[in-house]
């Protein structure tokens, strides 16, 4: 199953990243903590090319501790690529995400200490992910809109920090052509792409099935099912029936368990939730 969702801003989108990509010094690349691989957008990374970027894990509140940390090492240990830094940006205190972002972009931008010239940085990242929340933390102050679905940020915007540092937001950028179907479904299952562009059961009984795998005992206690179904299809039937979502002759809605199931995911109610984890890397390699 490949999903195909480019509205047209993207494309506007698109280009008007290359465009502005020679100048800029920095590339905050956001990614969500959730699923920091499926989150990657190849096409952003090709735009890149060699420029400095850093890798911004965000929703570090609604992931997993303990494989956000395997993501770090993983990043960290990459023979190419930039920083990376996990942040949490609704709960977290704004000063800490603002002071870690701008020491870093200092880094790496060498003139920053020696030149006038202020510092500039692209935000670029897929859909939802909290690009444009990053922008308001930086600025500490509500000055890009944000949104819990894809597609809120429509445009480019420029806007100027206190320290002089120069940050561009960009509209979601997805690819035109999603062809791996897990990303895809971790991806809708995020949030990052609407229920208009795949099949929200499809993405429900994929959730359910990625939470048996991955954390049986929250799907159990959630949804007091006791002995779990082994299908994620026979599970989100499970919940529908433990939630009273049936239509007449007792049959389950199966439409209603998917969003309350897609809801729990999103939410943060099944507890922090990874959607994947890195690769095993074997001791003392390092990888690209
Ligand atoms: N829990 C949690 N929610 C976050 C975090 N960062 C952003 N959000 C929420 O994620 C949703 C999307 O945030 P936006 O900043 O609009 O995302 P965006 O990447 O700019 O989205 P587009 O402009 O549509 O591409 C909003 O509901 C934010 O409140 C975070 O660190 N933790
Ligand atoms: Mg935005």
């Amino acid at each position: 199953m490949s999903i195909q969702w480019y509205p047209g801003h993207m494309t506007k989108a698109r280009r008007e990243i290359a465009k502005a990509m020679p100048s800029q010094d920095v590339i905050l690349e956001v990614l969500d903590a959730r699923l920091p691989a499926s989150s990657a957008n190849p096409m952003l990374a090709e735009i890149r090319g060699g420029k400095p970027c850093v890798k911004v894990l965000t929703k570090s509140d609604l992931a997993d501790p303990a494989v956000t940390e395997a993501w770090l090492r993983h990043f960290e240990a990459a023979a190419v690529g930039g920083p990376v830094l996990a942040v949490a940006l609704t709960t977290d205190r704004p000063g800490e995400a603002r002071a870690r972002i701008a020491e870093l972009c200092g880094r790496l931008c060498p003139r920053a200490s020696t030149s006038f010239k202020p510092v500039r940085a692209l935000i670029v990242g897929v859909p939802n992910v909290g690009k444009s929340t990053l922008v308001n933390t930086l600025m500490n102050r509500a000055v890009a809109a944000v949104g819990d679905k894809p597609a809120v940020t429509k445009a480019q915007q420029q806007v100027v920090l206190k320290n002089g540092m120069v940050i561009w937001d960009s509209p979601g950028v997805m690819w035109p052509n999603v062809e791996d179907e897990g990303a895809s479904l971790r991806l809708a299952l995020a949030g990052s792409i609407p229920p208009t562009a795949i099949d929200f059961l499809t993405v429900a009984i994929f959730g359910a099935a990625l939470l048996l795998e991955r954390y049986p005992d929250r799907l159990r206690a959630r949804f007091k099912l006791g002995e779990l179904p082994t299908t994620g299809a026979a599970i989100v039937e499970a919940v529908g029936r433990a939630r009273g979502c049936l239509r007449t002759g007792g049959v389950v809605d199966l439409h209603k368990a998917a969003e309350i199931l897609v809801h729990d995911v999103r939410s943060g109610a099944l507890g922090r939730i990874s959607l994947e984890s890195p690769p095993r890397i074997p001791d003392g390699l390092a990888v690209a």
